[in-house]
């Protein structure tokens, strides 16, 4: 056990905002509510955020995950993940009869509907994201003769256009805003008539969970960030964290994968989580740490969040459907059809 004064001195630093954010929240209660609605199973395309634990336990409550559309049995519902999908897979579920239920965050939504305006002025589109990452595989398949991956700034030498005069970029919404930046120059020294979004692509939630770690990691040893692996906005937390003085920075999806040694000379400990992770995660790295004299919990809070998204469209009218014939009142089929998660196709 330390001496008295270091113990002492140990604290906590706790970022707000953190963990879910609106688009999260809603994908995460449209899973349950479509539980609730028309039971299980419900099948969900690709994890419905990226989060481990969130997977797990809509998984005990009846959720089905699945990689691909061609794995729901025909005539099933499924729901698509928080991070959106390319026109192909709607497609493919009008062909097999599936009912589905969007759960494709709004602020994404926002990014299909500038790739798909661009596109039909025929602009060459530089969506600046990560290969290989669900969002952006959704947003390319809006217009994919149109758009260019470019995966930071190293990939900005690889980019080619037909007409310099007509580019634009968009991006990821979970990306790095510092990062995107040097992207964004790098993008505008070669094609120095490059337009912008119309607005930012990089979302409210990502940008505020950045600055709010910022100014924790300026301060800390240690950053510990709740996130999977997989959760690209979680993994940027540790990225900047790092870049803005953190001396270390860790990215765990439970207290228990915590590393002791990480606390050797550690005064200061940063928490944070990613807008895919449930706060009974960040509670229990704090009990963890609270169990080994890092008990005093300073919040630093730069903003506060207040947004909130409805639920899909699809899940919305059938809840009020049955919370209308809950209380006897007569229900018209033009105000709620009997059966709104209707196989794809015949609600688009
Ligand atoms: O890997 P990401 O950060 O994109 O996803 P996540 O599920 O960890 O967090 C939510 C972010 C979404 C759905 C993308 N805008
Ligand atoms: Fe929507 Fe942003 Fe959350 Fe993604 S991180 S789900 S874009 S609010």
């Amino acid at each position: 056990m330390g001496d008295m004064t270091a113990t002492s001195a140990r604290r906590v630093l706790l970022a707000a905002p953190r963990g879910y954010c609106a688009g999260v929240d809603r994908a995460v209660i449209a899973v349950e509510k479509a539980l609730e609605q028309y039971g299980a199973p419900i099948y969900v395309r690709k994890e419905i955020v990226h989060n481990k634990y969130v997977v797990r336990t809509l998984e005990k409550k009846g959720a089905i995950f699945v990689d691909e559309t061609e794995e729901v049995p025909e005539g099933s519902i499924v729901i698509f993940s928080a991070h959106g999908v390319a026109p192909v897979v709607h497609e493919e579920a009008a062909t097999r009869k599936l009912a589905t239920i969007d759960a494709t965050c709004p602020l994404v939504t926002k990014v299909h509907k500038e790739a798909v305006r661009f596109a039909k002025e025929d602009y060459d589109i530089l969506l600046i994201g990560h290969e290989g990452h669900e969002e952006v595989i959704g947003t390319s398949g809006e217009a994919p003769e149109h758009i260019t991956l470019v995966d930071g700034p190293d990939d900005v030498k690889n980019v080619e256009v037909r007409d310099e005069s007509k580019v634009v970029w968009l991006s990821q919404t979970t990306l790095s805003v510092d990062e995107t930046m040097e992207t964004v120059d790098a993008l505008k020294d070669r094609f120095p008539q490059l337009i912008s979004p119309p607005s930012d692509d990089i979302c409210y939630a990502t940008q505020n969970r950045q600055t709010a770690i910022k100014q924790v990691a300026a301060e800390s040893d240690l950053v510990i960030v709740v996130g999977s692996k997989n959760s690209s906005n979680s993994v940027r937390l540790v990225e900047v964290a790092l870049g803005a003085g953190a001396k270390a920075g860790h990215l765990v999806d439970y207290a228990s994968e915590i590393d002791e040694a990480w606390l050797e000379d550690v005064t200061t400990v940063g928490v944070t989580s990613g807008a895919s992770v449930p706060d009974v995660l960040v509670e229990g790295v704090l009990e963890w740490l609270a169990e080994r004299g890092f008990g005093d919990v300073e919040v630093v809070q730069p903003m506060q969040e207040s947004l909130t998204f409805s639920l899909p469209k699809e899940l919305r009218r059938d809840l009020r459907a049955e919370a209308a014939a809950a209380s006897g009142e007569a229900v018209s089929s033009e105000a709620a059809p009997a059966a709104s998660v209707r196989p794809e196709g015949s609600q688009r």
